[in-house]
């Protein structure tokens, strides 16, 4: 008996009983009508926010027999792999059209937390490796896909554990970065000098970096250095070297997050965390934030684009588009440090694109894909996700969006090698709706960075059955190599690409003038390691981290509302160039969460443009029309809402 008189007493239950009148059942109708009508704008919506036509699509996961800790595509398409810690010396064959995995002949080494680039021959340059953990070794090779051999090098002057190789204007590769042993960083960069077969040492440019520093070959002959410390830099790798200050970057060290030149000379950097490499005692969680520098100009400096609309992330990678859209893919949002397992998995993957500066959420990934995962682009456009430390051996491929806007463009021939400046033809039937061009450099990727990825625009016309394509002519922004040269349809669909050799007559590098003199930048302490955790592969099952109360940067968990917080002023607008205009404001609220950024081309109709992070005030809207007039407001936000907006500003962008 009693649980029905407890189900007579359910309140739910009297006002039915006590009015058995139409009314009342047109409301419970109504009710069911509305909950039926929600339900289905949830499907509908969800629905939307999977179509692949907009957030791309992952494949199943495919079991691999290693963690891909390391990956390269290779000039034949195929994907050079090894995996980590004791498996370290276990080279393995992806080959993407058939799916399958090979094994390799071995190193004869552990090549783990080596650096890596390719030769203008298309061979790969492997310096450095792992001893044990925070020793590396002082061996080089060089990997042969010709026939899948393997050359040892003359040795480097010392071990690199985690060093960063980048391919330079004139063939020849910088290794750089990488600790001796506990606590001793390899200080001195060196030149492997292709024609030679030798090493040249900087001696005169001795500084200690961190680890798998984001090394650039720049438009003016030397190399940049865009990460993670918040100092950036040239290396001049010419005689004995040199550094140069270049301009700090705004966050702060962005220690596990990753950095990519997008065009020529323009260097995106986005995520990480100011906390050291393996530090176990971080409260910060990694940023959202995201900032660009032009090295074109004659004064760069670092101003933030668009934050990454799902949070912040560290421990991912990023991967250049052949529309030069740039794709951010797994990494961690907590603060663990990468000797574990994360507390809170970045499955979203982003797409920023250049031209608005701003992101967009992609599909998810099925795995966490943080550290030791790795991501590269392939000749068909989609992306390899593979690796993690914590994770199955395993890996995923994405397709971007632009896979499933209609029919893809073919190439039906192209040459295998082309000289610097020289016209080629590239035979397609779908020349008249060709509208974009690039070629993207094969690349190497280990860590979170990428180091041999860039993209070039070559000039193009369309021709009979084909297309007129002058291959760039400057060695500094197209460094020697093998390139995937897409061609791009107005819907936006790339081709499959076919694998194109620059070289032949490489112009001599300018050896550039150096601008106005700069100062000699202190050798910065490098995080240096403890030197006892090493980083096991076991995964453990971190303890979850106590939250530490912290006075900035711990969301307090507070439960009282939040006030909203005090609206922005002085925003101002300044034209930077024909496509760039520069936004500065005045932060008046110790509350925000973020900053929205609004647009409009009448003074009237806002629309919202990007969000930035907390504290920041500054934003580079790119991408503009040349003679054009925009006019735009801030206002801040947390979770009690929106400010006010700040005043308009306008400016006219550069004819
Ligand atoms: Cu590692």
């Amino acid at each position: 008996m009693k649980p029905l008189i407890g189900w007579k007493s359910l309140p739910l239950r009297r006002p039915l009983e006590a009015c058995s009148c139409a009314s009342e059942r047109l409301k419970v109708r109504s009710i069911a009508l509305r909950c039926f009508a929600v339900a289905l704008f949830i499907a509908v919506s969800s629905a939307k926010a999977q179509d692949p036509a907009t957030v791309g699509q992952f494949s199943s996961v495919m079991t691999w027999p290693y963690k891909a800790v390391h990956a390269h595509l290779l000039p034949t398409g195929k994907v050079l792999w090894w995996p980590s810690f004791d498996n370290g010396d276990n080279p393995t064959l992806w080959d993407p059209s058939a799916n399958t995995n090979t094994p390799l002949t071995h190193v004869g080494a552990n090549i783990f937390c080596s650096g890596h680039a390719f030769l203008p021959n298309g061979q790969l340059l492997v310096a450095g490796g792992h001893i044990s953990s925070w020793t590396g070794l002082p061996n080089a090779y060089r990997f042969d896909s010709s026939n899948n051999t393997w050359t040892r090098l003359p040795d480097m002057n010392n071990g690199r554990w985690y060093p960063t190789n980048t391919t330079l204007p004139n063939g020849d590769v910088l290794v750089i970065s990488g600790i001796i042993q506990p606590g001793v960083n390899n200080v001195e960069p060196q030149v492997w000098q292709t024609a030679t077969g030798s090493w040249r040492n900087l001696t005169a440019a001795h500084l200690a970096l961190p680890f798998y520093p984001f090394m650039f070959a720049a438009p003016n002959g030397k190399v940049f250095c865009a990460g993670p410390s918040q100092t950036t830099r040239y290396l001049n790798v010419t005689g004995t070297g040199g550094w140069s200050s270049v301009a700090n970057s705004n966050y702060g060290t962005r220690n596990w997050g990753s950095s990519v030149m997008y065009d020529d000379g323009k260097v995106l950097l986005m995520g990480g965390s100011p906390c050291g490499f393996y530090a176990t005692d971080c409260t910060t969680y990694p940023t959202e934030t995201a900032e660009i520098i032009d090295l074109n100009s004659p004064n760069p400096v670092w101003t933030y684009t668009g934050s990454m609309v799902t949070g912040g992330r560290k421990l991912h990678n990023a991967t250049l588009l052949p529309d030069g859209k740039v794709l951010v893919t797994g990494g961690s949002r907590g603060t663990e440090s990468a000797n574990s397992n994360s507390t809170d998995p970045a499955y979203e993957c982003e797409l920023w694109d250049p031209e608005t500066g701003t992101w967009r959420t992609m599909a998810s990934l099925t795995i966490y894909r943080g550290y030791h995962a790795t991501a590269l682009l392939l000749p068909d456009g989609r992306v390899l996700s593979a690796g993690c430390e914590y994770v199955a051996n395993s890996a995923e491929i994405y397709s971007p969006p632009y896979l499933f806007h209609g029919s893809r463009p073919t190439i039906t021939s192209a040459p295998t090698n082309v000289a610097y400046g020289q016209s080629f033809f590239v035979g397609t039937p779908d020349a008249t709706s060709i509208s974009k061009v690039t070629l993207i450099a094969v690349s190497s990727v280990t860590h979170g960075f990428n180091m041999g990825q860039r993209i070039s625009r070559p000039l193009f016309s369309q021709a009979t059955g084909g297309l007129n394509v002058t291959a760039p002519s400057n060695s500094n922004t197209t460094p020697p190599g093998y390139y995937m040269l897409f061609i791009l349809n107005s819907n936006g669909v790339p081709s499959v690409a076919k694998i194109v050799q620059i070289n032949g007559t490489a112009p001599t590098p300018t050896p550039s003038p150096s601008p106005s003199p700069t100062a000699t930048p202190t050798a910065t302490p490098t995080p240096t390691p403890p030197p006892s955790p090493t980083p096991t592969p076991t995964p453990s099952p971190t303890p979850t981290p106590t939250p530490t109360p912290s006075a900035t940067s711990t969301p307090a968990p507070t439960p009282t509302p939040t006030s909203t917080p005090a609206a922005p002023t002085n925003l101002t607008a300044t034209a930077a160039s024909s496509s760039q205009i520069n936004l500065s404001w005045t932060d008046n609220s110790n509350n925000e969460t973020s900053f929205k950024v609004y647009r409009s081309k009448n003074g009237r109709n806002f629309k919202r443009l990007a969000t930035v992070g907390a504290n920041i005030t500054t934003f580079a809207n790119t991408g503009l029309r040349a003679s054009t007039t925009y006019y735009y407001r801030v206002r801040a936000h947390n979770n009690g809402g929106n400010s006010d907006y700040s005043n308009t500003a306008s400016a006219t962008t550069n004819p």
